[in-house]
């Protein structure tokens, strides 16, 4: 049977991108009635250095925006990696099984690492070892993320290949990336060659969950375009990354192809389409923000929802990860 596990990660506030790529998928795979483990992954935000103080926040704030969105903590198990230690555990043991050479390749290490690798964290470096052990823990058969994580999770397989193979058993499942929609790679508002981001330094560059509507119009109106107007079909959209976003931004906003939205709009010059498309926006979102405001004035209530679910996520991780010791030979004598 298939069960879902994904994560975001609280290293910021969460952006238009998390929510088309992401939290607006993981919402419909639990409302098709398959079992849903969503996951805020602190232990992965801590990879780049984050305040104390800014951690707690963002990762209640990002609690409230997946219940916001419509992720019911009675069907999914929301919580938080780190009260799981299952995570921990099994990653440690995917660090003995993934290799060097195979950790080098991942683009989002030499994004983030970039020329300045010596001072990256170990962690960083580690990433998908314990990003693997996330959704192994539950043995996750599908792992819906935006296009940027497809690399991950190739690795994923590898590793579950690679542990079935080392020690001659059919233990891990290879899961199945999903990755599917008008919006599994939103681009930054301003350059379309660069995906939008929670970490990127210029906040004109994302919408944020929390940016009210009068900060996501003149968000839009700024975004970066050009100066022809839309065309009537895809073709005319080639090499416009940027008019391209927009179009994708929309398309998945309305529930619509990029194809309808460009049929529907042909002929539009970006200052018509901008103002549609804020309006969209906005419609979409403020019910979300508002929702998430009135989630954030009770904390309390937030940390009991990701307790109860990490109770939850532990009773599934802990029988996998005793298997996972026995497998591999840990005396296990209480
Ligand atoms: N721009 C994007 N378009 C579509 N999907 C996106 N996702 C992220 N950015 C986009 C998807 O959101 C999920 C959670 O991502 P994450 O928090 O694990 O980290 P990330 O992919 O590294 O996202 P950010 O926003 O860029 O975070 P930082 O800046 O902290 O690295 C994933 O499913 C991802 O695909």
């Amino acid at each position: 049977t298939p069960r879902i596990f994904s994560g975001i990660q609280p290293s910021g506030g969460l952006t238009l991108g998390n929510y088309l790529g992401a939290l607006k998928r993981f919402v419909e795979k639990q409302d098709e009635g398959i079992e849903t483990i969503y996951c805020l992954v602190d232990m992965h935000a801590i990879t780049v250095w984050q305040s104390p103080a800014d951690l707690r926040r963002q990762t209640r704030e990002g609690a409230a925006a997946f219940i916001a969105a419509g992720i019911d903590p009675k069907r999914s198990i929301l919580f938080n990696q780190s009260q799981v230690s299952a995570h921990a555990e099994l990653g440690w043991i995917f660090n003995c099984v993934a290799r060097m050479g195979w950790m080098g390749r991942m683009t989002q290490w030499k994004d983030k690492a970039g020329k300045n690798s010596e001072n990256a964290s170990l962690g960083l470096f580690a990433y998908p070892a314990l990003m693997a052990a996330d959704i192994l823990a539950y043995k996750a058969t599908h792992v819906p993320v935006g296009e940027d994580q497809k690399q991950h999770l190739e690795l994923t397989r590898d590793i579950a290949a690679k542990f079935n193979n080392d020690y001659g058993v059919n233990f891990f499942p290879i899961t199945e990336p999903v990755i599917e929609g008008a919006a599994t790679r939103v681009m930054s508002l301003r350059d379309g060659s660069k995906k939008m981001s929670k970490s990127d330094p210029s906040d004109q560059s994302r919408i944020n969950l929390t940016d009210d509507a009068d900060a996501i119009a003149a968000k839009i109106r700024k975004a970066k375009t050009d100066p022809e107007p839309l065309p009537d079909t895809l073709d005319g959209l080639k090499d416009r990354p940027e008019a391209r976003n927009l179009v994708n931004i929309y398309a998945a906003l309305a529930g619509l192809t990029p194809a309808a939205v460009v049929a529907e709009h042909a002929g539009a010059q970006f200052g018509t389409f901008k103002p549609r498309l804020a309006e969209l926006a906005v419609s979409v979102l403020s019910p979300i923000t508002t929702e998430m405001n009135r989630l954030m004035a009770d904390p309390a209530e937030i940390d009991r929802i990701l307790g109860e679910g990490s109770a939850r996520a532990e009773a599934i991780a802990r029988p996998i990860l005793d298997e996972v010791y026995d497998i591999v030979g840990m005396v296990r004598s209480r």
